[in-house]
């Protein structure tokens, strides 16, 4: 991992975001791409976002959510797909600040969630739908492309220049459109003279010409290598893959697929959402948990039961997740996820069988002290060379998420030299002797005959 610039340190430790998909789409219920997903009339889709006015949109009350679930930032989607602005923009009426609310959503959320503490983030897309020019591109409809793409040049402008301290701005469908067609070099350059702080995401579209052995992706463009010079973060989606030399963040849905509010839609349950989390930290990444209000602007309560849950085991467990380094140190997937942070590594116990033993194997540094830190209890404890065997659990799961040990170690947590690699990985041979502590035979003895 590159060296992270100490402004951009509250990313990398927060590990934890909201995404927030709302938009004119919710009052349809499909999700936020029904407009080209079900090929609807343009000029309908547009009378109805003229007439959408979310009666019960309280920024505040997200903010407090948001708080409430251990998350340290959000992102917004100030412009989605269908080119509606939540903002006051000068550059077009389609907005909510000229059609029906006659509000600035984005200036109410951006006010709430700094108050509550939160960093904030906004998501523009770069397509519009509504535009025929983006789908002529500037081979067929070079003026309308202009035209367009300029467009796109004086709203980034426009959000980075009236609203304050921008943290993260996360661009979204450039495709199929290039990284140069959409000028976007010129574009972050602009960015970062207008807000040097300011942490950009990696979909700026497809590099021309991708270096050999790259292929263009739709999270990124002309794939992670390349585009580190455009984007500070991967955005790896619907999939936790970490990326290396650069900080990432998985963005997931906490219903079963759509982004934008979905009438009918499935949940996933609140311990499969802690554990994306938790696979994230342990990669050394974020997750960012998307939401998508309902047409009113309020959050769906199955949305709040759940983060409100991870918020109270984060109350209880965060040291293990906020400010942490990937962990992994030996082998533990029977059990759970691993995490580290200084001297401390933190066993995320998954999967809790109610034995009051636990036995870990490879951990090579000697453990000073080890706590049950769900309810607070030490834990007795014995250690060999190659195990660590802890005492006095509790039959009953102290929690119904995930139970966390903490072992503070005398030094950063390090593997046993067998217990480095995980099985795929490493020279196999380091598991001779432990083989052969049985016999070299097919025996069950071991024996040769
Ligand atoms: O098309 C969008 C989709 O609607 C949603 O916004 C996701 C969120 O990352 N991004 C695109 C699909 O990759």
């Amino acid at each position: 991992m590159k060296t992270i610039p100490d402004h951009w340190k509250w990313f990398y430790e927060s590990r934890y975001g909201m995404f927030i998909h709302w938009g004119p789409y919710a009052v349809i219920g499909h999700g936020e791409q029904p407009l080209f997903r079900e090929r609807l009339d343009q000029r309908e889709y547009t009378e109805m976002a003229c007439k959408w006015r979310p009666k019960k949109f309280d920024a505040k009350k997200w903010a407090a959510v948001a708080k409430a679930g251990g998350m340290k930032y959000a992102v917004l989607t100030g412009r989605h797909h269908d080119g509606f602005c939540l903002w006051d923009s000068k550059y077009t009426d389609y907005s909510s600040a000229k059609q029906a609310p006659k509000r600035d959503f984005v200036r109410e959320y951006l006010d709430a969630f700094r108050a509550a503490g939160l960093r904030v983030g906004l998501y523009y897309s770069l397509l519009d739908w509504r535009i025929p020019a983006y789908w002529e591109g500037p081979q067929h409809d070079p003026a309308g492309w202009d035209t367009f793409c300029q467009y796109v040049h004086n709203q980034v402008r426009e959000l980075l220049t009236d609203y304050g301290k921008i943290d993260v701005f996360w661009f979204d469908g450039a495709w199929p459109h290039s990284a140069q067609t959409w000028r976007s070099y010129e574009l972050v350059k602009m960015m970062r003279s207008l807000q040097p702080h300011i942490l950009i995401n990696n979909r700026l579209g497809a590099i021309e010409k991708p270096a050999p052995g790259t292929q263009a992706a739709a999270d990124g463009g002309a794939g992670a290598g390349e585009l580190k010079e455009l984007g500070d973060f991967g955005t790896p989606e619907h999939h936790i893959t970490a990326e290396s030399g650069r900080m990432w963040e998985s963005c997931q849905v906490s219903t079963w697929r759509l982004w934008g509010y979905t009438i009918g839609e499935r949940w996933r349950p609140a311990d499969l959402l802690l554990d994306m989390l938790v696979e994230a930290a342990g990669k050394g990444g974020n997750l960012i948990m998307n939401v998508g209000p309902t047409p009113d602007g309020e959050l769906p309560r199955e949305f709040v039961r759940r983060a409100k849950a991870i918020g109270q085991w984060l109350a209880v467990h965060g040291e293990a997740i906020h400010g942490s380094e990937p962990g992994e140190v030996c082998e533990f997937i029977t059990c759970g996820r691993q995490t580290k942070k200084g001297n401390n590594l933190y066993l995320i116990i998954r999967f809790w069988d109610r034995r009051p033993t636990l036995t870990l194997a490879g951990l090579e540094t000697r453990v000073k002290k080890a706590t049950l830190l769900t309810t607070g209890k030490k834990l007795a404890f014995t250690q060999s060379a190659d195990y660590l065997t802890l005492k006095g659990l509790p039959a009953e799961p102290p929690t119904d998420l995930f139970p966390v040990i903490k072992l503070e170690c005398d030094g950063p947590p390090q593997a046993r030299p067998w217990a480095v690699h995980r099985l795929w990985q490493g020279d196999p041979r380091r598991m001779t002797a432990w083989a052969a502590a049985r016999g070299t035979s097919v025996w069950a003895d071991g024996k040769t005959r």
